[in-house]
């Protein structure tokens, strides 16, 4: 970033920059907002009621943003080149330190404490796209829970899971399942495969009670949750759950078995247990029936005013203002890459919440001279307010002006 300032100021910490700061403005004032702890938020109401249902859990959300790329990232398993460490993806703010991208970043901490039950909420941070799904700040909550990795720690799981069992024969859910374990997800190599097979049915029950204590389906159009199998570097078998809403799947959480080396970085080598990490914006979005992800950062008392703590009620939205798109097209200067996400961060910057989305609608290569040329279309809508065409063209203008000081871009 050009002109960056010496110290950044977090929370109340300095902390001197580098060449490799990337965190914007836009970001940083976000950090103090704490949503999830604000108590008629709908977020903090979210975070209350899972909580609720694991009442004998340790309940946490007091973690500093700021971590090491150790803790957000080596302590998983996370390898060297992995892209989620590039600079593309994550907010740094120095080379030793950043904003987490997820509350996996806690785990090894948490467990080191001797926790062997707890949920874990937090603010985190991700360069992304934008559009109404999409935030670069948004929350998450992990869960976790291990046993002694031995006969009578797999009893108690086994008779925990005849338990949980019981509780989920509904009508009003239907659940796709996976194989527990597979042979594209498969059981860890230190681990007694019936042993992980325990964990994972564990894991598996906890969470769909947890959809049927959030999600209340009915017998005419019962919820539907699927389960997937996907990959983590931090957990084998991985998996993901998926919500049908408004027509689409919209996935919710990550999940699985934890690998042992987080275990071993942990202090306890001799546990077994699972962990997922769950987006709180995603499930509000069903539950409170908010159509736009950036409304969870509004101080309109028009949203404010419609929740109260411990209440899930239907948001009802005051009315949709008129979306002034514009199109902003840009030869790269050859040996300058602009990633998507560096455009959406200054998009971000400059507009703040007036932006709704950002797409893609053109690349092209001149056939003669090679230049390479980039088309992106900006919706900029206010959630509050009708945006008139001059503001827009202002904001629009400052867009292009940051792009060109800072990627050296020529606007066409
Ligand atoms: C993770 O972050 C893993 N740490 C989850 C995990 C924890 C796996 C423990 C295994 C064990 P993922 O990147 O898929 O995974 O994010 C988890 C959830 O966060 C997603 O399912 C989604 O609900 C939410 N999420 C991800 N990106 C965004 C975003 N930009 N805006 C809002 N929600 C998001
Ligand atoms: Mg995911």
């Amino acid at each position: 970033m050009s002109n960056r300032p010496e110290y950044i100021e977090i929370l109340g910490q300095k902390y001197a920059t580098d060449e490799i700061t990337n965190v914007s403005p836009a970001i940083l004032a976000k950090v103090p907002r704490r949503l999830h702890a604000q108590p008629s938020h709908p977020l903090s109401t979210l975070r209350t009621l899972i909580e609720s249902h694991w009442p004998d859990f340790a309940h946490l959300s007091n973690l500093s943003p700021v971590v090491t790329p150790q803790k957000n990232f080596d302590d998983l398993s996370f390898p060297l080149d992995h892209p989620g460490r590039s600079l593309t993806d994550s907010y740094y703010i120095n080379k030793g330190m950043m904003l987490r991208t997820h509350t996996s970043a806690h785990e090894v901490e948490t467990f080191r404490k001797g926790e062997t039950k707890w949920l874990l909420t937090a603010d985190v941070y991700r360069r992304d796209e934008i559009d109404g799904s999409h935030y670069p700040v948004f929350h998450q909550m992990e869960g976790a829970r291990i046993w002694s990795d031995d006969a009578t720690g797999m009893r108690e799981v086994e008779e925990e899971n005849e338990r949980l069992a019981q509780h989920l024969t509904r009508s009003d859910i239907i659940i796709e399942d996976v194989p527990h374990i597979s042979p594209s997800n498969p059981v860890q190599s230190r681990h007694n495969p019936k042993h992980a097979e325990l964990v994972a049915q564990n894991l598996k029950l906890s969470l769909n009670s947890l959809m049927l204590h959030l999600f209340k389906g009915t017998k005419d159009e019962p919820l539907r949750v699927r389960w997937i199998e996907t990959y983590f570097p931090f957990t084998s078998p991985s998996y993901e759950v998926e919500v049908f809403f408004r027509g689409q799947w919209l996935e919710i959480l990550g999940t699985g078995v934890v690998q042992q080396a987080t275990l071993d970085a942990s202090g306890i080598s001799n546990k077994i247990g699972w962990a997922f990490g769950l987006g709180l914006e995603r499930i509000a979005m069903i539950l409170f029936s908010i159509p736009d992800i950036r409304l969870f950062w509004s101080q309109d008392a028009r949203f404010l005013s419609q929740f109260q703590s411990g209440v899930l009620n239907t948001f009802k939205p005051y009315s949709k203002y008129p979306a002034c798109p514009r199109d902003v097209s840009f030869w790269l200067t050859p040996g300058f890459a602009v990633h998507e996400n560096d455009f959406c961060d200054v998009v971000r910057d400059v507009a703040g919440d007036l932006v709704e989305d950002v797409k893609r609608i053109d690349h092209f290569v001149h056939p003669k001279t090679q230049r390479e040329s980039l088309c992106y279309r900006i919706n900029y809508r206010s959630m509050d307010r009708s945006l008139s065409n001059e503001e827009t063209n202002v904001i629009n203008d400052q867009v292009k002006e940051r792009l060109k000081s800072q990627f050296s871009v020529e606007i066409r």
